[in-house]
């Protein structure tokens, strides 16, 4: 079965095909077909996530795989939430939406600066069916930035358990905790079902 993995973020991509491994699927890249970009305004990752599967999936004809996720801050009332890609506004990067973060978080003393990070994945079938799948990890906001590995808010996050962000742990570490790793696991069980 071919599915097209319905995102632009390169980081997203290396830890799904990396954890997708081992499956009897066919990956294929957005890189690869014309797509207009989607629009993501719904008020949900499971929303936004379905959205962008099922737009690809149209576009291409193929199968496809999304990924919406992001990070929910308890003293910031779940935010960034749904807007984690573009937190600090219109060209946000990875850096300005964690320098806006911690600012934001700069009078939150420890105990109170826990946060959990959400995987939505949704697969749209060509025969119109649509599947949903979540994983979260919880931990807590840092208070600066630690380490150089993964991408968005990794150097900022503290999974539950562990004195390290997720930038200070190799790839493996962080795929065997991460929110990706337990949606994805779900995602797999059910390919493994239809495939
Ligand atoms: P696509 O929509 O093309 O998939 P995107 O980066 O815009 O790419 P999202 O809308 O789902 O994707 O936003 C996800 C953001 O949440 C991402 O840009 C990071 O800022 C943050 N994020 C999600 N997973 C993360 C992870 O594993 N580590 C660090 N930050 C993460």
């Amino acid at each position: 079965m071919d599915i097209v993995l319905a995102t632009r973020n390169a980081k997203k991509i290396e830890e799904i095909r990396r954890m997708m491994s081992g499956i009897r699927v066919n990956i294929l890249s957005l890189a690869d077909f014309d797509c207009p970009d989607v629009q993501e305004d719904a008020d949900t990752f499971e929303g936004n996530a379905i959205k962008k599967a099922v737009a690809i999936s149209k576009c291409t004809g193929h199968a496809a795989v999304s990924d919406d996720s992001g990070l929910e801050v308890d003293a910031l009332g779940g935010l960034p939430g749904i807007y984690s890609a573009r937190y600090a506004g219109d060209g946000a990067d990875d850096a300005s939406n964690v320098r806006k973060l911690l600012a934001a978080m700069q009078n939150v003393p420890n105990e109170s600066r826990g946060a959990r990070f959400v995987c939505c994945i949704a697969l749209a079938l060509t025969d119109g069916s649509i599947y949903t799948f979540e994983g979260e990890v919880k931990g807590s906001i840092a208070l600066n930035p630690e380490g150089s590995s993964g991408f968005g808010y990794d150097p900022v996050f503290y999974p539950a358990g562990h004195g390290i962000t997720f930038a200070r742990m190799d790839a493996g570490q962080k795929d065997s905790m991460s929110h990706r790793r337990a949606a994805l696991e779900k995602l797999k069980a059910h390919l493994k079902k239809i495939t």
